[in-house]
């Protein structure tokens, strides 16, 4: 049996995928007998549980007069040398490019003076290369640093042509598919029931999303209002985000303000999956949509954009339907159509369901460790 690795894993602890993932990556590999240890500047939203085998290590700094942005990246590179030398770890996993793959390389560089070889790992996860980036003022350091990055994932076979695409990389890149724990999206007990969000006779529609500009919510706004006209809904809008105030001026012009419940950003979003009728997401651009693959692991059909990662998740016509980014209008005949058939319903939930166990914690964790296990004994 191989030896269990001790990982230091760095990520965003905000409230998106990236973050999400790597924090529920960590604590799998806790469970698989690893030592994991987080390196951020603040404890990871999902980061909720004592652990023997889980550490935090937070990223802190004393900031001066002098600097107008407070240089975090030479905090966090600082914060990793220290962590590698005196935990003795065995690599790094970084989640996101940017800061985090050119602090690792920092890293890596420092250790390497003093003799110590760290062996980083990079995963993209979407945004740090189809948005942010390809950006002229992030471009040089996000392709130096995944091609001096030991291994290179991307969460989706579309994220993979777009970084070779974007950033012409030589290097491999393997893809490893994010993943949902069903052990927490099957869950029996629900504590949050349907007469708490609407009346019983409603449908209810839901998305959950960091509300940025990428995920266009005002669609989803205009979406609903039309499947509003056609059947009692509830739109039940889960997270919390910079568009959030826009949203919510469009449904009032609209007047279909009443209709829609803001929950802001929520821990327990498989209880709101639960009582879903339908999820929806309208980005303009999603490397994967951690949010629409965890929804069908509640049986919940997806009605999305046809956009980057997605069509590898939601199989048009089977889990859900698809439609070019900017048709809501063409998303609010499937949802109508779909929440008018419940036997075409039925189907899809079930689908839906089967699509998401191709993704189950229990197929990709291995993964994970086989490359782990392959740059650490290289
Ligand atoms: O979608 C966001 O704004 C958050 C972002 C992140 O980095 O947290 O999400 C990205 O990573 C997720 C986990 O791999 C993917 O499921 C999302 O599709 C991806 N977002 C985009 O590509 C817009």
């Amino acid at each position: 049996m191989e030896k269990k690795l001790k990982i230091g894993i760095v990520c965003y602890p905000t409230y998106g995928g990236s973050g999400v993932m790597a924090t529920e990556l960590g604590k799998a590999l806790a469970d698989h007998g690893h030592f994991v240890h987080f390196i951020t500047y603040k404890q990871p939203f999902r980061l909720d549980a004592f652990h023997p085998q889980i550490f935090y290590h937070e990223v802190t700094f004393q900031n001066y007069a002098l600097f107008e942005y407070p240089p975090y990246e030479t905090a966090l590179a600082s914060r990793m040398v220290d962590i590698c030398k005196s935990e003795h770890l065995d690599l790094l996993h970084v989640h996101y490019a940017i800061p985090h793959a050119s602090a690792a390389f920092m890293a890596q560089q420092i250790l390497k003076s003093e003799g110590i070889h760290m062996p980083f790992i990079t995963t993209l996860h979407g945004t740090d290369i189809t948005l942010v980036g390809k950006d002229p003022s992030f471009l040089p350091v996000v392709k130096f640093s995944i091609e001096h990055s030991d291994a290179v994932t991307c969460v989706s076979e579309s994220l993979k042509k777009d970084t070779i695409d974007h950033f012409n990389i030589q290097k491999s890149v393997e893809v490893i598919y994010n993943f949902v724990d069903f052990q927490r999206f099957d869950k029996k007990n629900r504590t949050i029931c349907r007469s708490q969000i609407s009346k019983d006779s409603d449908f209810i529609i839901t998305h959950i999303s960091n509300f940025r500009k990428v995920k266009r919510v005002d669609d989803i706004v205009r979406m609903f209002a039309i499947v509003h006209q056609s059947l009692p809904s509830k739109l039940l809008m889960v997270g919390d985000g910079p568009e959030r105030a826009r949203c919510e001026d469009l449904a009032r012009e609209l007047n279909i303000h009443q209709h829609i419940v803001y929950t802001g950003k929520q821990e327990a979003i498989e209880e709101l999956l639960a009582l879903s009728d339908l999820f929806v997401m309208s980005s303009e651009t999603e490397s994967f949509g951690l949010a629409a693959l965890e929804a069908m692991a509640c049986r919940v059909p997806v009605i999305s954009t046809n956009t980057g990662g997605l069509p590898e998740i939601n199989i048009h016509g089977k889990t859900g339907y698809m439609a070019d980014v900017g048709d809501y209008q063409t998303m609010a005949n499937y949802c109508i159509d779909l929440l008018k058939n419940p036997t075409l319903w039925n189907e899809m939930r079930e689908n839906a369901y089967s699509k998401s166990l191709e993704f189950s914690l229990e197929s990709i964790l291995p993964q994970y460790e086989k490359l782990y296990y392959s740059i650490v004994n290289s």
